[in-house]
């Protein structure tokens, strides 16, 4: 007899096995996705497994030179050890192929993060596979990011304060955060979190099988993203894993019908827990909503399962949580009637959104620059601060909805002279000289056809469909038209991005009211009247 296991913070809802028929969709399930070609062959998976072996002996090789500097004895130097740890969809054994490997390296007490972005650094641009090294040394999380045989690696660090780093390191163990510096607490905890999610699971294959899909469908749901207030790979990865300990026996494509159903009904804000929240030892906030107000606003709550607790969805804003739900009420539909029905396949679920059709109103943000380095920069902060735009939006009456795209259109124009540069600084393209970036010809290509000689003007948009509704005026004159209503949030959001420290006068930010349907992502330029406003 069996003894009864409780996964998670309440009892199973089903002990139930598969039943023939789940097993046979689980078997298409698997093969939709091998279909779509998510998984990687066998060589580069190898070649994954090489990479890192490099990369700890590299590790081993770096913490032994900085003991040496700081003299250390040989033997000594050489006991201190040093390890990487994977997390990230590779740990979780769900990696796209072409993903990043999330890489980890733990070092003991006498090496400091500096070592880390100087010494360190100079080993991985030495080393002859490597390529496309940049290092954020002051991010929130610290990172060095690179390619080591074309496998993209974002590799982050931990100081331990520890005299040895061993082979048989536990990470989970919460006092070795004693003494770590916030920096290397929230870098150790990306492993820690996908080590405890990987243990809280009644079975790992099952649950990869499932959160497999749930990320293609995200990804073509266009919902995958945790900047614009949708959820990211590890808040799919535990709404996935409570499913599992709900149903601790169930086949994936079980697992994938109960998800959708569930969360489409689930009580938000109730949170989503794979276990009790614990207490530890530092001196940092766990979440706790009758405690701290800003935790008791999260809309969506998941929370990760290792000490210190933190949300993963706080960016989550009313309309991306009503737009979740849609999808899985969508999801709920489709699994239960269309999939579930024996001769059903499962590419109805993967079907893109429509977002350019989906709404008869856009907003259209335009950075660029001449600069591409610049742009990459500017386009980049102002994109982490879109969801700002749409929240702002939400407390105008005359917004709904605030649809969020998740992906930049990335342009290159050829331009003769400043009035065209003006014009496509405001949204504008040009006949025959405006480019997707990534399959533009080259500026010498196009040059000989233009005496007075062209140059590049870089521009990336981002895109936010809005529901409107009519607001009833509040005096006879006052201007009921929607777009007023739009003012003061994109004046707000154009005073927060331009305030950036590293805000520069050839970056250029316009926002553009558009309606009707964007039947591409290439929409022709409107009438002047239509902008809200810019600055330069
Ligand atoms: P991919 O297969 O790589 O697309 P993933 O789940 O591995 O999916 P990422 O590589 O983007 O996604 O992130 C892996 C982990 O890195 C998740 C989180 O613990 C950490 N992480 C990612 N982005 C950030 C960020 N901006 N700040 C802090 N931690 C981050
Ligand atoms: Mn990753
Ligand atoms: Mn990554």
């Amino acid at each position: 007899s069996e003894v009864k296991q409780q996964w998670g913070v309440s009892e199973p809802i089903s002990l139930a096995y598969p039943t023939p028929l789940e097993v046979k969709q689980t078997e298409q399930l698997v093969k939709t996705l091998h279909d779509c070609g998510l998984f990687e062959s066998d060589c580069d998976a190898k070649k994954r497994v090489n990479v890192l072996s490099k990369l700890e002996k590299l590790t081993k090789d770096f913490v032994y030179r900085v003991g040496r500097k700081k003299g250390l004895s040989e033997t000594v130097a050489r006991q201190a050890g040093g390890r990487i740890y994977t997390f990230g969809s590779y740990k979780l054994g769900v990696h796209n192929s072409g993903a990043d490997i999330d890489t980890l390296c733990v070092f003991p007490r006498h090496v400091e993060r500096d070592d880390f972005f100087t010494l360190m650094r100079d080993m991985l641009q030495e080393h002859p596979e490597v390529t496309n090294l940049t290092a954020v040394a002051d991010a929130y999380v610290p990172v060095m990011r690179f390619q080591c045989s074309d496998i993209p690696i974002d590799f982050v660090c931990a100081r331990l304060d520890m005299d040895v780093i061993r082979d048989d390191l536990d990470l989970s163990d919460n006092r070795i955060l004693t003494g770590m510096d916030e920096r290397c607490v929230r870098s150790i905890n990306g492993c820690r979190v996908t080590d405890e999610i990987l243990r809280l699971v009644p079975s790992v294959d099952t649950f990869r099988i499932a959160l497999r899909t749930i990320k293609l469908w995200a990804d073509r749901r266009g919902i995958y993203s945790n900047m614009m207030g949708f959820l990211g790979g590890v808040a799919w990865a535990m709404l996935v894993a409570r499913i599992c300990q709900y149903y601790p026996h169930a086949s994936a494509s079980t697992i994938v019908r109960r998800f959708f159903r569930i969360f489409y009904q689930w009580q938000w804000p109730n949170p989503v827990l794979l276990k009790p929240i614990e207490e530890g030892p530092l001196e940092v906030r766990v979440w706790n909503p009758k405690l701290y107000p800003a935790d008791k606003c999260h809309r969506m709550p998941i929370i990760t399962p290792v000490y210190p607790s933190m949300c993963a969805t706080h960016n989550v804003t009313d309309s991306t949580r009503t737009i979740l739900i849609a999808e899985f009420k969508r999801g709920a539909e489709l699994v239960e009637t269309a999939i579930i029905e024996e001769h059903s396949d499962w590419d109805a679920l993967f079907d893109q959104n429509h977002f350019f059709q989906d709404y008869r109103q856009y907003l259209q943000i335009i950075t660029g620059s001449p600069d591409s380095e610049s742009l990459r920069l500017w386009q980049g902060w102002v994109e982490s601060k879109v969801r700002q735009l749409v929240i702002k939006l939400e407390l105008t009456d005359s917004v709904s909805l605030a649809h969020p795209y998740i992906q930049g259109t990335h342009k290159v124009h050829y331009v003769q002279n400043d009035k065209e540069q003006r014009d496509v600084q405001h949204g504008a393209t040009l006949p025959q000289r405006s480019f997707l970036t990534s399959d533009a010809p080259s500026l010498e290509s196009l040059s000989k056809d233009y005496s007075d000689g062209l140059t590049p003007y870089y521009t990336s948009y981002f895109y936010i469909g809005l529901v409107t509704r009519s607001v009833r005026p509040r005096s006879p004159k006052a201007d009921t038209r929607p777009s007023s209503e739009l003012t003061w949030p994109t004046r707000d959001f154009l005073q927060l991005v331009t305030s950036w420290d590293s805000y520069e006068l050839n970056m250029s930010i316009a926002i553009r009211n558009l309606k009707g349907p964007l039947l591409t992502v290439d929409p022709q330029p409107v009438s002047p009247d239509k902008r809200l406003k810019r600055s330069q």
